[in-house]
């Protein structure tokens, strides 16, 4: 059995130890890494003057972590260029964001030749190799064109954009085309899975048989859908905990008898926040019983400060905030409780773990772990009620939540309402179910799935030979 070698834009830290208050993906990652002897591979943050391809290793338990420094042009055209300017808002279906311009597309063909130059050392021929998100699309190309023949498979975690808008993007057609390099593509739902198979039949071509093979470019791709999850176990053990125990307990004494609406996110215009305060405005302005009986404590991350449109939404998210509090506050109550800090994975649990609603409205969204985070942190007798936008990929997953168009300030306004005043025994019963789908296709169910179908793929290496470049 070859190494798992795992590439993606940054690297984990899969030694760890601090359990829940990692991360899912990283501790999924690093138990993989540590049974297949692997490495993980990929940017180091940092930047140097001029790119000089110098691979830092560190050996840890099992698992290997290897960096490379970019150069600052490579920061700017690739990582805030093209991934963030470019393809992550037209992923997003924001096109009127997303900024097109021929040097972050230099930049980020740049970055993927040389992870794969940097890489390609480290590579043996029974490898196989993991490739993460949208930062790396063409990596497989780079490999190939370097005479990598081993498997390589990809997975994207946000969602695939319909055709139509996907084909705004100048260039789409050979983003796609270097899709094809890969011998398994995964998405997070059956959504993203056929915008691209659409793409492929109405625009490359191409066909897709009924085992999930799509063949154009003369080349063929097996492609599938893996929902990510949560490390389920670790997370409601973490709610468990002590730090879990002392939020809860600061909560209820905050809480002063009124109900929590939360709200978790980083704080990125994909995420629906400034639609959220105004649907939920919308519910107050209605419902003149819940003034000071309910609030909303919205926990958003700061993220990407250095791209303006996140700027901008920072900004907005400060207004419109200032606004509906100034409006609706009295002197011991606020309607929005509104903090832009990061907190430890046990301390968030113990803080959902008190919220009588869990309000997940993105616009647009591969996943969403805070929908699965907020049901895994309940507690089973008196669990809250999760609110979720039809828009995030978890919806396909958990279809006992509050479906809600976060667009529609409305429909959202009437979902607390009923969200609100659901009674215990039907909260229950839709929480049994919801965690029950939490805990089976967890981020372990998830990486395992992966693999096996990577290690599955029809991997031909003639087909390959037909497409290597001189
Ligand atoms: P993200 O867009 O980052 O991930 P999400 O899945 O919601 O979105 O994950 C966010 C994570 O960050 C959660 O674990 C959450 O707890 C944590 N987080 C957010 N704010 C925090 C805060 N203030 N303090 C501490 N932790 C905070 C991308 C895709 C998603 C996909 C994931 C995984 O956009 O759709 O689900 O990758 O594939």
């Amino acid at each position: 059995m070859g190494r798992l070698i795992v590439i993606s834009n940054r690297v984990g830290q899969p030694d760890d130890t601090r359990g829940a208050s990692v991360g899912g993906l990283a501790m999924a990652l690093g138990a993989a890494l540590r049974e297949y002897n692997g490495i993980w591979f990929g940017w180091s943050g940092r930047t140097v003057e001029t790119f000089t391809g110098q691979l830092s290793v560190q050996r840890g338990q099992g698992a290997t972590i290897a960096t490379v420094d970019l150069e600052e042009q490579d920061r700017d055209e690739y990582y805030n260029g093209y991934a963030n300017r470019t393809l992550w808002p037209l992923f997003h279906y924001r096109i009127d964001l997303s900024a097109y311009e021929r040097s972050f597309n230099e930049g980020y063909a740049r970055v993927n030749a040389r992870f794969a130059q940097t890489v390609l050392p480290l590579l043996e021929p029974d490898d196989f190799i993991w490739v993460h998100d949208y930062h790396l699309i063409p990596l497989a190309r780079e490999l190939r064109r370097r005479g990598v023949k081993n498997r390589i498979g990809f997975f994207l975690h946000i969602p695939w954009p319909a055709r139509r808008l996907f084909a705004t993007l100048p260039l789409h057609r050979e983003l796609v085309e270097a899709v094809f390099d890969y011998d398994l593509v995964g998405f997070q739902s059956h959504d993203s899975l056929s915008a691209f198979e659409d793409y492929v039949r109405g625009e490359a071509e191409g066909e897709i048989d009924s085992g999930g093979i799509a063949q154009a470019f003369g080349r063929r791709v097996r492609l599938g859908v893996f929902p990510i999850g949560l490390d389920a176990d670790a997370f409601m053990a973490a709610a468990r905990g002590e730090a879990a125990a002392a939020w809860r307990e600061r909560m209820r004494v905050s809480l002063a008898g009124r109900r929590m609406i939360i709200g978790v996110d980083r704080l990125d215009y994909s995420k629906g926040l400034e639609e959220r305060f105004l649907a939920y405005e919308e519910y107050l302005a209605n419902t003149p019983e819940a003034l000071e009986q309910v609030f909303l404590l919205q926990i958003a991350t700061p993220s990407r400060d250095e791209v303006e449109a996140y700027q901008e939404i920072r900004a907005r998210l400060d207004a419109v905030t200032g606004r509906i509090n100034g409006a609706f506050a009295t002197p011991d109550w606020v309607p929005i409780r509104y903090v832009n800090r990061t907190y430890r994975r046990d301390e968030l649990a113990g803080i959902y773990s008190m919220a009588a609603i869990g309000l997940v409205t993105p616009l647009r969204d591969g996943m969403n772990l805070v929908a699965k985070e907020y049901v895994a942190a309940q507690p089973p007798e008196d669990p809250g009620v999760l609110i979720l936008s039809r828009f995030a990929g978890a919806a396909e997953q958990m279809e006992e939540a509050l479906i809600v168009n976060p667009f529609s300030r409305e429909e959202v306004s009437d979902a607390i309402e009923a969200g609100l005043a659901m009674p215990r025994d039907e909260r229950v019963r839709r929480w049994e179910s919801l965690i029950e789908g939490v805990r089976r296709h967890d981020v372990a169910a998830w990486r395992d799935a992966f693999v096996e179908a990577l290690l599955a793929a029809p991997c031909s290496p003639a087909d390959r030979l037909a497409t290597a470049e001189p």
